[in-house]
């Protein structure tokens, strides 16, 4: 259905002071709190297939920014902190937690019912700089970080045992080039390469019911997914817990293929695990090429060419982000014995950290809710595709 088309099928209705969007084949985008069940959500289009899922930021699920709160716990199965139980931000200093945010998206999934998904516990980034220091400015030992690292995991985990289904373990640890496979992290170069294998035990040791995730981004590249593939298998062979591999999926309009996002997830299921969408989004801008990189130290020069969608998407490209994701969740729901669960990186457009990356003060539009929260047509052609898939 072209855009055109679709507002010509729809008919604007209100709900609690809002205007919302309603295709004529009765699809109702109903986000009011007192909504009637058999309202469409995507939670129900996908419960045979999938979890559906969001991160989340804390005025939406504090009460700030309430509307938003609405539509997430509506929509979406699970949700994930976007940044909140970052180390940066539960561990900001050597023996000090803060768990008041991280604690209020507990509160929400259940409140929810939804499935909570911790994110994350070891990445080289967002990690303060005292985590890698040792004494007299040298760099902590192998065994300090260790210990730190046992430590925060214990922490952190700990503290949401039986609240949560799933955690990030490792974040990115997986190089994007060059002749090694593993990035060359602080965790690596103190720790070694085992430092994953030890995050994972750790992890379980911790909270032995949660499922243990390694997520990283870029993996439709052939050379670090087959490189993500020997890193999985070896963990396997060595015995140690980890349950699901997470693919980021932070995609572009063309790129990368469609036959590259299947293998990834073929490829990713061979290995016995759960394999899981975790932070999918579709970038609209034009790039200036690294594609598919979205390591977030990477920056390019403004220019106002980049920023092309200011003043809103057009439609055809409206149509195009509709239809690429409409591909995506065709991909997704042919795999969904492989696939437990789909998150998209944020709730809406003015959300998204893609419209700071990798150029700050842009307008993009990569996910399924615009900013001003109404479902964009990518929203129902996804919808559609959920409640086809329904028995
Ligand atoms: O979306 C997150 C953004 O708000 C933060 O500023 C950024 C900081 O590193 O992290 C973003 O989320 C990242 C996620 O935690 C890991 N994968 C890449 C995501 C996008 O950078």
């Amino acid at each position: 259905m072209n855009p055109t088309h679709m507002k010509n099928m729809t008919r604007s209705l209100g709900f609690g002071g809002c205007t919302l969007l309603a295709s004529a084949t009765a699809v109702v985008f109903q986000f009011a709190a007192a909504a009637v069940p058999a309202t469409p959500a995507l939670r129900a289009a996908f419960a045979d297939d999938f979890l559906v899922g969001a991160a989340l930021n804390p005025a939406q699920i504090d009460g700030r920014n309430a509307h938003a709160g609405e539509i997430a716990a509506r929509q979406f199965s699970t949700l994930t902190a976007e940044n909140d139980m970052k180390w940066q931000s539960v561990h900001p200093q050597p023996g000090r937690y803060e768990f008041k945010a991280a604690d209020a998206y507990a509160e929400f999934a259940a409140k929810h019912d939804m499935k909570l998904i911790g994110h994350n516990l070891v990445w080289h980034s967002q990690t303060p700089a005292w985590v890698f220091q040792g004494e007299d400015g040298q760099p902590a030992t192998r065994e300090q970080l260790l210990k730190r690292m046992r430590d925060h995991i214990q922490t952190v985990a700990g503290r949401y045992k039986g609240k949560i289904k799933g955690w990030d373990v490792v974040n990115e640890a997986l190089a994007d080039g060059g002749p090694g496979i593993l990035r060359d992290s602080p965790w690596r170069r103190i720790i070694g390469d085992d430092f994953i294998d030890q995050a994972f035990r750790f992890a379980r040791e911790a909270d032995p019911k949660a499922e243990l995730y390694y997520n990283d981004y870029g993996l439709e590249n052939e050379h670090k997914r087959s490189n993500c593939v020997k890193l999985v298998r070896g963990m396997i062979e060595r015995g140690v817990p980890i349950d699901g591999v997470g693919t980021q999926s932070h995609f572009q309009l063309n790129s990368p293929s469609l036959a590259d996002v299947e293998k990834t997830i073929k490829d990713l299921a061979a290995l016995g695990v759960k394999v899981m969408v975790t932070e999918l989004d579709v970038d609209v801008l034009p790039s200036r090429g690294n594609m598919g990189n979205a390591d977030i130290s990477r920056r390019e020069q403004a220019d106002a060419s980049l920023n092309p969608y200011a003043a809103g998407l057009p439609d055809d490209v409206q149509e195009k982000l509709a239809r690429r994701y409409a591909d995506l969740f065709g991909i997704y729901l042919r795999h969904r014995k492989s696939i437990t669960r789909v998150t998209l990186w944020g709730l809406d457009d003015g959300q998204s950290w893609l419209n700071g990356f990798p150029i700050r003060g842009r307008t993009n539009h990569p996910l399924l809710i615009g900013r001003d929260l109404k479902p964009k047509p990518a929203f129902f052609a996804v919808l559609k595709l959920g409640q086809a898939s329904r028995p």
